[in-house]
């Protein structure tokens, strides 16, 4: 290889616009404020149109950021934990003509910001079954959802699919389910402190006295007084809404945070959950919602939360860390900081902090972040067999536990009815029941909701892996990241490619 001739090639950007529109999910995305880009080796990424993240910096390199705004007319706005963004209007980035928007802009940013080492604002989805975003490249084509027969025959995963339902928008795969009969009660140790859980996902469901709306989750979910309330279907806010749009359906992942909670109750029922919304009903967040939602939760709780459950994830363009390891970062620094302080002047030190992420629904070794970083607990989903066929998986999946038709806490009260999908006759999968008449094809199907749901995902791997970290160290005192090493200890059972088993009910 000559130097002459690398030094003739172009670097491409980091990021660049895909070719083709994304089907129906086009407007949907749009709507939500999400672009689709590829990275240079062609695989897709979600992030924000018209921003980008920069680091902490001071002095002389905040002073050019600031110059650099004021000659282009961007946007400069500082975020928690000393990290800004700069914005062009979203409107500038879109595709002339197109309900679609261009990563041009973000490219732009990029390369005009470049000595600040500015990263795209990358999108995360709430790691759901049966949903179809952040699928490897060309964008949509790795979906195992639409590609082999069995997925097609699953409800859940048939209605999860927007190419199915005839409606622009995808619908939320969790079905009505009974109440478990097994329910584990608290065991309330004397003088044993309660493990602190942290939440970061669509929210906790509340009644119109904003209390916790489900009876099972009242008594071990922690209501703060800052909770934020917003009445919109892309806010991010504390409440896990059942419909914002009032069109008397759920949003794609409406009730994830209040699902994922009762996870965590079932597993360590004497767990002391908080909550913090990062993502919407839809079930997106970004850098953004995610960074600042910890940072937010860790201080209000005065850094002695204990572990934190991420059910979300995202990729990015060139499968390196993405903004929020920072955040994450600077938030473990933190709590060692504010430890050795307290340490150095008589008290007792804080707990460690650890972390726990979904691994993503992909059926794909692509490294999905917050899972992927190596501070971070990566959990996979099993099914009877092994490996769920949505889970992914690699040499970053820590751990991983059952995560197939989980049963947990929902919405209390709320009916819906879907429609019978409508471009269900032109597939081929289900000719030889043509003459048959299926559930599905042949009427609308009403589902009502009475506080429990059956929904399958990584997303219900990982509050599993949390709590059984929670219990363990109830019941037998020690902070999460010990109890961390002693449930993933070398002894332990591992699934190649997926981590210690935790065979949680
Ligand atoms: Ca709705």
């Amino acid at each position: 290889m000559s130097k002459n001739y690398r030094a003739a090639a172009a670097t491409p950007p980091l990021i660049a616009d895909i070719p083709t529109k994304v089907g129906q999910l086009n407007d949907y995305l749009f709507d939500r404020n999400i672009a689709v880009g590829q990275g240079r080796d062609g695989a897709s990424v979600l992030v924000r149109p018209g921003i980008v993240i920069l680091r902490p910096v001071s002095g002389n390199a905040a002073a050019r950021i600031a110059e650099l705004a004021e000659q282009n007319g961007w946007t400069l706005t500082p975020r928690l934990g000393g990290f800004q963004t700069v914005e062009i209007p979203a409107a500038a980035a879109n595709i002339a003509g197109e309900r679609r928007y261009s990563v041009r802009e973000i490219s732009r940013l990029l390369e005009a910001l470049d000595e600040f080492q500015p990263s795209p604002v990358y999108v995360y989805a709430g790691a759901v079954s049966g949903s179809p975003f952040l699928s490897g490249s060309p964008f949509l084509s790795g979906s195992p959802f639409l590609s082999g027969s069995p997925f097609l025959s699953g409800s859940p995963f048939l209605s999860g699919s927007p190419f199915l339902s005839g409606s622009p928008a995808p619908l939320n795969s969790a079905v009505p389910a009974d109440a478990p009969t097994n329910v584990r009660k608290r065991l309330d140790l004397d003088g044993v402190p309660r493990p602190k859980v942290l939440v970061l996902d669509t929210g906790l469901a509340v009644n119109s006295n904003r209390n916790v709306e489900h009876p099972l989750l009242a008594p071990a979910c922690v209501r703060h007084p800052d909770w934020r309330s917003e009445p919109s279907e892309d806010a991010t806010d504390d409440d896990d809404e059942v419909d914002v749009t009032k069109d008397s359906r759920r949003e794609l992942q409406s009730g994830h945070g209040t699902f994922i909670s009762g996870v965590v109750h079932q597993v360590c029922p004497d767990a002391e959950i908080h909550v913090d919304g990062v993502l919407s009903s839809h079930g997106f967040g970004d850098d953004i919602s995610a960074g600042e939602g910890l940072f937010r939760a860790l201080t209000r709780t005065e850094n002695t939360i204990d572990i934190v459950v991420m059910s979300f994830g995202g990729y990015t363009a060139d499968d390196n860390p993405p903004p929020l390891a920072a955040y994450i970062d600077a938030a473990l620094d933190e709590r060692e900081r504010l430890s050795t302080k307290r340490t150095e002047s008589g008290e007792s030190p804080l707990p460690g902090l650890l972390l726990v992420a979904a691994a993503g629904n992909n059926n794909s070794p692509r490294p999905m972040f917050p899972a992927a970083l190596a501070n971070v607990v990566s959990v996979g989903a099993t099914d009877a067999e092994g490996r769920a066929f949505f889970s992914n998986y690699g040499g970053w999946v820590d751990a991983c536990a059952p995560g197939v038709d989980v049963v947990s806490t929902y919405f209390t009260d709320f009916s819906e009815v879907i429609e019978p999908p409508v471009e269900l006759e032109h597939l081929h999968v289900h000719e030889k029941d043509k003459d048959e008449p299926t559930s599905l094809g042949a009427q609308a199907i009403k589902q009502e909701f009475k506080g429990w749901a059956k929904w399958s995902g990584t997303s219900f791997s990982a509050p599993k892996v949390a709590a059984a970290v929670a219990q363990e160290m109830y019941l037998t005192g020690v902070d999460a990241p010990t109890a961390w090493s002693r449930l993933c200890h070398w002894e332990k059972f591992r699934y190649a490619d997926l981590g210690v088993v935790f065979n949680i009910r």
